[in-house]
């Protein structure tokens, strides 16, 4: 049998498709694909178990439902998940499936995608979904990699591809400083016509992988590297479809007329936004996000620290320097075995052997690349003219050493295809590819993320960090961890890469997440966002005073949503007709993803 699918056609590009790559990232992104294809090893595989219809309706009248879909919204904007399950790349995603399924690849699937192209077929879709009693799952682009992709949480939903055909950015406002956007809007599109309207005094802020959806990566809550890295705290306004078919929009949306909605995100009366971030309440059609000033200028830095044990101290120094925004922007420290795999070259070439990579292997190779050996990084951004600049790095850099050890890496003494350089674009607001290339650690490279919060502590962080590691250890999992400062708080991403195509690593990744999740809480650490097979398990850390947070989000969900169409189970909010069935995913039921039926 052959290999999946070969790295035969070209990246596509935008604007000719709206998940495409900008041209300035054409050629990094083909050498991406060839290097990602080299080490995939899956082979193609025939379908198992379709045709795939939701629980809770007949095969017949699933096909017939579909078919009056496909009379409103025009049949080519239906499709049935009847063929391969094509795993793709970052560029050429699925939408009917996760690309980096941690479970069998047959349980997250869709049974149909479908594409409306308003706010208004968004509208007839939900419409059509609750006649039907048809589970519906949307995605903006599909890029939640690491969260499960753009796979629904209930087998056999219909998922509807928002980005597709909804992808214009509808105003861009060179003297507010914002901008207005559908769910297809990606960071590489928006900074893409940025640049073409030259308002070159417009900054965004984008993660480490351009390709995500703006609205989605906000609703997901999401992270970027400048000063506005907290995406949800930055949006402002919502145009939100209701499961039930009506559309409203939040803040001053509300007003007819106004020219306020995306530089005031309140209105007046309760705020509702915080209901349709990791939840299932409503469809996201139209948001606005405000934008960056050009500072001026901008300088990176890196500083290494040569101990494990620097850890604690190090955070203790961050915290203040965070707090006061001498240190500007949302930084990562990360750790050494990560930075070795982000030059793309797999775990094999350092290390055959099974377990966890011995770190002096690690720290062999860490001394033998250009930055030198260590055991963390930090990468921060400073900004602003010059003179300003001097005056903040001196700080940072009297603060820094007294590490001892610290050593400031001069970004000349650096090749142009360093990592380091994708960081400063980043923390500039140019969207990169880069991050991408630690995938290749394990053939057919899959990852998921650990995402813990703490305060900027170093006590935090030595406990956050210590957990991990004596998990991994357990599990023979490499241990990954990076820090990303936010103001008052920090976001642990602790990305564990796996083959996919390897069911024992499979559930070793499987078993240490779980692993993780119910011994951070233990610690009182929960998490910030989760991939879908952890969603029940992470809601169900969320549980002071007898789970009523729980209880208010299922109150909401069955006044917001009574035929239980819309995300069941997303972000562990299970509607009525789906609740006590057995559809939780936890430690006890394994790798089933399903319940037992629904209500009828
Ligand atoms: C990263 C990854 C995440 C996330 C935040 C940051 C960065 C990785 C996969 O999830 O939630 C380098």
């Amino acid at each position: 049998m052959g290999v999946q699918e070969e790295a035969s056609s070209v990246v596509p590009v935008l604007p000719a498709k709206h998940s495409g790559i900008p041209q300035y990232l054409f050629e990094k992104a083909t050498a991406a694909k060839k290097t990602i294809f080299k080490g995939r090893t899956k082979p193609a595989k025939q379908r198992q178990r379709v045709p795939v219809v939701p629980q809770g309706i007949e095969r017949d009248a699933f096909i017939a439902a579909l078919e009056e879909l496909g009379g409103q919204l025009g049949k080519e904007n239906v499709e049935v998940n009847d063929k391969p399950l094509v795993d793709g790349w970052y560029m050429e995603h699925p939408n009917t499936h996760d690309m980096m399924t941690i479970l069998d690849e047959e349980e997250f699937v869709a049974s149909a995608v479908v594409y409306p192209s308003t706010t208004e077929e968004v509208q007839s879709i939900v419409q059509w979904a609750n006649k039907h009693k048809i589970p519906i799952f949307p995605i903006s682009m599909g890029r939640n990699l690491g969260y499960g992709g753009a796979a629904p949480r209930v087998r056999g939903s219909v998922v509807i591809d928002l980005g597709r055909r909804m992808n214009r950015i509808l105003d861009i406002n060179p003297e507010d400083y914002t901008c207005l956007v559908e769910p297809g809007v990606s960071y590489y599109g928006l900074y893409e016509a940025i640049k073409e309207r030259g308002y070159d005094h417009l900054w965004i802020d984008v993660p480490d992988l351009g390709g995500g959806s703006v609205i989605g990566n906000a609703v997901d809550r999401g992270v970027g590297y400048t000063p506005y890295g907290d995406h949800w705290a930055c949006h402002s306004g919502l145009e939100v479809v209701l499961p039930t078919g009506e559309v409203i929009r939040t803040g001053m949306g509300a007003l007819p007329g106004n020219n306020t909605w995306q530089t005031f995100p309140y209105g007046f009366g309760p705020f509702s936004d915080g209901i349709f971030s990791q939840s299932n309440y409503g469809i996201v059609t139209k948001m606005g996000m405000t934008l960056m000033p050009n500072p001026g200028g901008y300088e990176g830095f890196m500083y290494t620290f040569p101990k494990e044990e620097d850890l604690a101290p190090l955070i203790d120094i961050i915290r203040p320097l965070r707090i006061s925004m001498i240190l500007e922007n949302v930084a990562q420290l990360r750790h050494v075995t990560q930075s070795v795999a982000a030059r793309g070259i797999p775990r094999s070439k350092f290390y055959s052997g099974s377990g966890p990579i011995p770190m002096d292997i690690v720290h062999k190779a860490a001394a033998e690349q250009p930055v030198g050996d260590h055991s963390w990084g930090y990468y921060g951004m400073c900004y602003g003219p010059e003179h300003i600049r001097k005056h903040k790095l001196a700080i940072i850099d009297a603060e820094f050493k007294k590490i001892p050890g610290a050593r400031k890496i001069d970004p000349k003494s650096l090749p142009e295809d360093e990592y380091y350089f994708a960081r400063e674009r980043v923390a500039a607001g140019i969207p990169d590819i880069h991050e991408l290339r630690w995938v290749n650690w394990t053939p057919n490279g899959a990852h998921i993320a650990f995402s813990p919060v703490s305060p900027i502590r170093g006590t935090d962080a030595t406990a956050l960090n210590d957990l991990g590691r004596r998990i991994h250890d357990k599990y023979g999992i490499d241990f990954f961890p990076a820090f990303i400062v936010g103001l008052r708080e920090m976001h642990l991403i602790v990305e564990i890469v796996f083959d996919r195509d390897d069911p024992e690593r499979k559930k070793a990744a499987l078993d240490c997440l779980r692993d993780l999740v119910e011994e951070a809480a233990k610690l009182g650490y929960g998490e910030y966002r989760t991939h879908l097979v952890l969603m029940d398990q992470v809601a169900g850390t969320y549980n002071w005073n007898d789970s009523a947070l729980m209880k208010f989000n299922e109150k909401l969900k069955d006044a917001l949503d009574p035929n239980g169409i819309l995300a069941p189970g997303r972000c562990g909010i299970w509607p009525k007709r789906y609740r006590n069935r057995g559809w939780e995913m936890t430690r006890e039921s394994g790798v089933k993803s399903e319940g037992n039926g629904v209500e009828p």
